[in-house]
């Protein structure tokens, strides 16, 4: 749309021409900035930088084609044309070129002799070096994949208006494995999904291949994601089925040319489902045959296939354990199958089981410690972040650092399922940097959780990291603005885990808006506060899974129904008359001493930070904290804190409108008016329903919630996003009240 309105300028085009062209400017005004480019929008430059920049970026010399290189040549051709507002085309070497290439691939890049052994195949270097007496860029690299990698980081350095004359860059991806587990299901829903449906149109593959595959691939190129996995975990057994296998294979192609291997999420009950035998037991020498004939079968339609995601034995999902084998011997029989061909298993640590009476929070580490060192070479155990689920805030996975033998994975989660959902602005890198920051202390100081996932710690060869997307079909692509900056800031982090969540939002937010030094920073420290103010307004000092039952959309601290007790909120906080908060102290549950010894005294004892005190200790409602306030105060406290810190994030996006364009401003003022109101619901209804228990007055200064507990609890969402197939209980009477925001109904007792 924008091409055709400079078009309409320069050419003098005749009235009519214009006419039409304003017309249809009106008729489609959506595809101006809805956030469909991402950050990859390559909008014209001011005209000051486009003059300093012009004679920098003149042409492209690419030599040899391979598909990654001509994926990199299509993008510096492409991004430079339009940043530089001048058609930057494949040309000679002359001074401004952009010279790209592997010395394999480019006798140009050859010559130059540049240091590339450090860099490995993914890789890149982007040097300004004399060629023939001209002045130039190259971007070289060992692999054709580590040339597109430079040539994205050439066109981050001129988005984010950096000075190119003399660059001397060099990178290298800390981690080998930087993966998106997309949870979509084969009907087209997605499990957690706040971004619309599937991008993945099953039912027209191969035949037609959607063009956002590609447009996908670039953005996940563009931050260095090499991985995908396709399904949801909680697998459907139809994926490996010789049909869809066609259509993955399809996808596979479209991809590879992006560095992007594919996975699938597969079910374990597989060879008796799909391969017809008594059993999936993986001792069983015809279960092994099938997965390596499956396995053989997916290799020859896709040579580089990249492996399985298991989720065995966790929340209904068959495992190993029904046959009395461990997880390991579940992961060994699929990693056996793989390891001729060069592929991975990703067997997910994420198990707890209502009949274990075990503390939750403590069945993964029982079940997976025992087992370090039984585990092929090419299996990851996969490991959440926090050892519940995906928190505001968790303290770190104890497993991390108590499986020296092991390569694990770190899985975060970018879809924001327990996080507001698509309206909530949370900028997640802050979260993830806190948990790579985390210092296990398992080999002493420094033993960080970053060092744990790049195999430095223990000396592993393999690494990886792995983040539930957050895409979908959605014209955004990820429900809101802003969540964008996860997918960003995921694949910026497992690429550079030195990377601090501020460099990254300054980053995204020259790229995706503005580098207005007033804008950026300001936003930034919005990015990085709104973190802390949904830990504050939902789960503050420890507290975690509040939310309301199966969807998880706002607040539910009272449910004690469900049927598996560890997934009910009141078994998590433990409110009663005493006070509030799981006791996993040595006289509780003792999870704190799954830690190292240093972290488990110090979270059992009275030093423990503020921020995870209610996840390990059961506090008394007067209790003095580091404050000099009661526990009851310091809660209302951070609850209004949390509120404050939104209505202080709207003011700050008020004040951007100059900026920004007008439609993607506008949709995230409305989404912030949207979590301010929740944000407030939640902090009505937990301290609605905490008083009960703490039967303590409201601190001076902090309001009561307007509103008894019945009227919280009263409320019900019907159809909560993300849950695919769930249908809704019987309306059972008109509502008494609908809540005032339109968004929530009562369905009165
Ligand atoms: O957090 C829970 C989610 C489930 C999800 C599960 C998992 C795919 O509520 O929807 O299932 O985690 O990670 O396996």
């Amino acid at each position: 749309m924008e091409g055709l309105a400079r078009w309409s300028m320069r050419k003098k085009a005749p009235a009519c021409l214009f006419v039409a062209a304003i017309l249809s400017l009106l008729a489609v005004p959506a595809s101006a900035e809805d956030g469909y480019d991402l950050w990859l929008r390559y909008r014209p430059m001011e005209a000051s930088a486009q003059a300093q920049y012009r004679p920098l970026a003149t042409t492209v010399v690419s030599q040899g084609a391979a598909p990654s290189l001509d994926a990199a040549k299509a993008e510096l051709t492409r991004g430079l044309s339009g940043l530089l507002d001048k058609p930057v085309r494949s040309g000679p070497v002359t001074d401004g070129a952009v010279v790209i290439g592997t010395p394999v691939s480019s006798p140009l890049i050859a010559g130059l002799n540049l240091p590339l052994n450090s860099l490995g195949k993914e890789g890149y270097l982007i040097r300004s070096v004399s060629l023939d007496g001209h002045a130039v860029t190259v971007i070289a690299a060992n692999g054709d994949i580590g040339v597109l990698y430079g040539s994205f980081a050439f066109l981050r350095l001129i988005q984010t208006h950096q000075a190119i004359a003399h660059l001397d860059v060099a990178s290298a991806p800390r981690v080998k494995l930087r993966i998106l587990n997309h949870w979509d299901n084969l009907d087209g829903t997605i499990e957690r999904g706040y971004a619309g449906h599937s991008v993945f149109d099953w039912q027209k593959m191969p035949y037609y291949m959607d063009p956002r595959y590609a447009v996908m691939a670039r953005a996940d190129a563009s931050v260095g994601i090499n991985g995908i996995s396709l399904n949801n975990v909680s697998a459907d057994v139809w994926m490996l089925a010789p049909m869809y296998i066609g259509k993955v294979s399809a996808l596979a192609d479209v991809l590879r040319p992006y560095g992007i291997r594919v996975y699938l999420s597969i079910k374990f009950s597989a060879p008796v489902e799909l391969g017809k035998l008594k059993t999936a037991d993986p001792a069983d020498p015809a279960v092994q045959a099938w997965w390596k004939k499956e396995v053989d079968g997916i290799y020859r339609r896709i040579p580089d296939f990249g492996g399985f995601v298991v989720k065995a034995n966790s929340e209904g999902q068959p495992g190993p354990r029904d046959y009395n084998r461990t997880q390991a011997d579940g992961a060994n029989v699929i990693a056996d199958a793989l390891k001729p061909h060069g592929g991975t298993v990703f067997w997910r640590a994420f198990v707890y089981s209502e009949k274990d009476p075990t503390d939750r929070a403590k069945q993964a580490y029982n079940e997976f410690k025992p087992l370090d060192g039984q585990f092929r070479d090419n299996v990851f155990v996969q490991t959440k972040n926090g050892a519940i689920d995906f928190q505001p805030r968790e303290p770190t996975h104890p497993m991390f650092g108590a499986m020296p033998k092991t390569n694990l994975a770190l899985e975060v989660q970018l879809t924001k399922e327990y996080l507001g959902q698509t309206t909530h602005l949370v900028y997640l890198p802050v979260l993830w940097k806190e948990v790579l920051d985390w210092d296990t202390m398992a080999k002493g100081k420094g033993s960080t959780v970053t060092r744990v996932i790049d195999g430095s710690l223990e000396g592993h060869d393999n690494s990886a990291m792995v983040g539930v997307s957050n895409i979908g079909d959605d014209r955004n692509w990820t429900g809101a603005q802003f969540s964008q900056a996860d997918w960003y800031g995921f694949g910026r982090l497992a690429w550079d885990m030195n990377l601090s969540a501020e460099e990254i939002a300054r980053e995204w937010l020259g790229m995706t808006f503005s580098n207005d030094p007033a804008f950026i920073n300001a936003v930034v420290p919005m990015m990085i506060a709104s973190r802390e103010a949904v830990v504050d307004y939902m789960t503050p000092l420890g507290l975690h899974h509040l939310m309301a039952t199966g969807h998880h959309y706002g607040p539910g601290p009272w449910v004690d129904d469900l049927p598996r007790p560890e997934q009910n909120p009141v078994y998590f906080h433990q409110a009663d008359a005493k006070g509030l908060g799981f006791d996993r102290t040595p006289t509780g549950s003792d999870a704190t001493s799954q830690y190292a010894p240093p972290i488990a005294r110090l979270f059992a004892g009275p030093d423990i930070p503020d921020r995870y005190l209610l996840w390990f200790h059961h506090v008394a409602w007067d209790h003095k904290m580091k404050s000099g306030r009661t526990l009851w105060d310091e809660l209302v406290l951070h609850y209004d804190r949390g509120i404050d810190s939104v209505r202080q994030m709207r003011r700050t996006w008020d004040a951007m409108k100059p900026f920004i364009d007008a439609e993607r401003w506008s949709q995230e003022s409305a989404f912030l008016a949207i979590q301010e109101k929740e944000a407030q619901w939640w902090r009505d209804a937990s301290i609605a329903y905490f008083e009960t228990f703490s039967h303590m007055p409201m601190p001076d200064g902090h309001a009561p919630p307007p509103h008894d507990l019945a009227y919280y609890k009263a409320i019900y969402i019907p159809y909560g996003p993300g849950r695919p197939g769930y249908t809704a209980a019987p309306f059972r009477n008109l509502p008494k009240d609908p809540d005032e925001n339109g968004n929530a109904v009562q369905i009165p007792e």
